[in-house]
């Protein structure tokens, strides 16, 4: 006898299996589409999640992951995201396979999974992030900026609540991928395994010679040896300058020391400005391909 009683509706609630699913499904198309640049997507998605999450400010507590507003303009013609709808596209089969997930959890999910798929750490990860609409678009300017040195790095991470350390950490994504002279005008790769994460962009820093680069693109540099690799004006502040360069070196020597350093900044980036209800000691680790 219902007669009177609420009808019971059916919601559906996530759990650990079913973000698995996602994260299976993201590293498939992964492994699958190897034709992408220098044979993976890994990078340019780790690039939306960062672009997604840089935007934080820690006084007024906007910006961030939650919301996904580089969906939309102006966001998304920022100059900064140019090329991050590459990104986007490369994950819209897996909204569709997957509706339940928000494009917020969703892109930060991608960049966890591009990040353990590319035999980095693992990056623990909690869901929660709820879409929001074009009115908490942030405004242009909130990431850095490659033609700048050491104080602009700093007022950018500082803004978002990082030290020094982990500045110099989560530079480190650099080992990946590449620049394009027609996203950011940039050139090239910083590694000579741009879909690997290793410490490898910071042995190189510190152990090849830089110069600058002869070219009509904007001021950057290229090794001496091979003139194959770059670097930005903001990653020679990382040697430059003496209190970066001390976990350059460190981290040049010492690649567990960068993973564990990496993923706890990566984690901390990724959950910016986020209102969670899972707790923080509940995290999910995601089983990659490797495992
Ligand atoms: Zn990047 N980054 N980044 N970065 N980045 C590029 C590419 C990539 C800076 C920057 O201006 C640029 C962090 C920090 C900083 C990645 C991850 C992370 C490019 C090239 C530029 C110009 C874009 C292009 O042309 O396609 C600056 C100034 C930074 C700080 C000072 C942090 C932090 C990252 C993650 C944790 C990644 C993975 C790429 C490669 C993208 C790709 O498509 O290959």
């Amino acid at each position: 006898e219902l007669f009177g009683q609420e009808p019971k509706r059916r919601i559906f609630v996530p759990r650990f299996g079913d973000y698995q699913k996602v994260y299976d499904a993201i590293a498939k198309r992964l492994h699958e589409h190897d034709n992408y640049d220098d044979g993976s997507y890994g990078p340019v998605l780790l690039r939306l999640a960062w672009h997604a999450s840089g935007t934080y400010d820690k006084l007024t507590n906007t910006g961030g992951s939650n919301g996904a507003t580089m969906r939309f303009a102006p966001e998304s013609d920022h100059g900064a995201n140019a090329g991050l709808k590459a990104a986007r596209d490369f994950l819209e089969p897996v909204k569709e396979a997957f509706p339940w997930i928000t494009y917020s959890d969703l892109w930060i999910l991608a960049g966890v999974c591009s990040i353990q798929e590319m035999q980095g750490p693992k990056i623990p990860y909690r869901a929660g992030r709820s879409d929001r609409d074009l009115s908490f678009c942030t405004p242009d300017g909130r990431l850095p900026d490659a033609s700048k040195d050491g104080s602009h790095i700093r007022a950018i991470f500082g803004r978002m609540g990082f030290g020094d350390r982990e500045m110099v950490a989560l530079s480190g994504a650099h080992a990946l991928g590449r620049c394009h002279t027609d996203r950011s005008g940039y050139h090239g790769p910083w590694t000579f395994s741009p879909t690997t994460l290793t410490n490898d962009y910071f042995k190189l820093l510190l152990d090849e010679k830089w110069a600058y680069k002869k070219w009509n693109g904007p001021k950057q540099f290229e090794d001496v040896k091979t003139k194959t690799l770059m670097m930005l004006p903001t990653d020679m502040e990382l040697v430059k300058d003496k209190a970066f360069r001390k976990y350059t070196e460190l981290y040049a020597k010492d690649n567990d020391a960068f993973f564990k350093d990496f993923s706890d900044a990566v984690v901390t980036l990724f959950e910016l400005g986020v209102p969670f209800e899972q707790p923080e000691d509940l995290r999910y680790t995601f089983k990659s391909s490797f495992d």
